[in-house]
């Protein structure tokens, strides 16, 4: 049979509906390109037009290969850059690899764990998703099939960066990574010196996940400091992210150099937008509190 390119037609249409339920977002897909029920969640691939692959999780968008580095970027290499030296990094969740390639970009980086609950995230990822799964198989790469929460409980005192790339709090087993608990336990994994990260939901339809997620994180780091991105298909277009810290403040001990002198690709995050990001509307700092 002939190959046709398959139009795209008005009956794909792919509806998220946001946090009240009065708003949202459509995409006119292509095609569905893989769809799952697994223990965890319903894992949804679609192929969109002008965005390429994007994955659906619980019928919620966690990325289009057009928009992903505007995400991928900023969680990893902010918490990065904070770190002098990261040899040791933690990924709980971000099955589908895209949080493992920004971390696996940094040379120092001699052992990279990635923490997913769901194996079939990891399995999807690496049929459909080659942009984001392409460092799956690197050898300083650890995939481990465990809910991040159970796992982080392990360790004391062993990773340098944690960066937590999960789902929303109110979608499949993403909870457990909003609890003080969970906070607690990353402090503990984590060196004297150690840097962690989590997205932090979007400050419009989820503000209130937003100041409980900072609320937590700061009464377990000494230092705590918010910062923002776009990002296209989440949300309201603006996303949080939130740092905690041991030792290493991410505005006065960052040192541009190292990011003058970084020799891989890099979309979004640039020396500038290290600093700019935390730089909250007003809005952000009465929410968070951070004046
Ligand atoms: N990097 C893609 C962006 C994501 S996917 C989040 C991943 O976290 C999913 O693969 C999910 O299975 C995994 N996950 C959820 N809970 C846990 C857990 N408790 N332990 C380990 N992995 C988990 C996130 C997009 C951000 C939100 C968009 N609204």
């Amino acid at each position: 049979m002939e190959d046709r390119e398959l139009r795209t037609l008005n009956h794909m249409l792919f509806m998220e509906h946001y946090t009240g339920g009065n708003a949202g977002l459509f995409m006119k897909m292509k095609r569905l390109v893989y769809s799952y029920q697994s223990p965890y969640q319903r894992i949804d691939i679609f192929e969109h037009p002008e965005f390429g692959m994007v994955l659906v999780l619980d019928g919620i968008t966690m990325f289009t290969e057009a928009d992903e580095f505007m995400y991928h970027e900023m969680l990893v290499h902010v918490p990065i850059f904070t770190h002098p030296d990261p040899k040791r990094v933690l990924i709980i969740g971000g099955g589908d690899g895209g949080s493992l390639r920004e971390v696996l970009k940094h040379n120092s980086v001699e052992e990279a764990v990635l923490c997913e609950v769901d194996p079939y995230v990891i399995e999807a990822s690496r049929k459909y998703l080659k942009e984001m799964s392409i460092e799956l198989d690197n050898p300083r790469a650890t995939l481990v099939n465990e809910n991040g929460a159970d796992y982080v409980r392990k360790f004391k005192d062993r990773f340098d960066v944690i960066v937590v790339d999960s789902t929303d709090p109110t979608a499949g087993e993403g909870g457990h990574l909003f609890t003080k608990e969970f906070y607690v336990n990353c402090y503990a994994a984590l060196r004297k010196d150690g840097v962690f990260c989590a997205e932090t939901e979007d400050p419009f339809y989820d503000k209130g996940w937003v100041a409980i997620a900072f609320n937590r994180i700061s009464s377990v780091f000494p230092i705590c400091r918010m910062y923002t991105s776009f990002m296209t298909t989440y949300p309201s277009g603006m996303w949080t992210y939130t740092i905690g810290s041991k030792t290493f403040d991410p505005i006065k001990d960052f040192d541009e150099e190292r990011v003058l002198d970084f020799n891989a690709p890099l979309r979004y995050y640039n020396s500038e937008i290290h600093t700019a990001a935390f730089a909250l509307p007003n809005f952000l700092r009465e929410l968070t509190g951070q004046f």
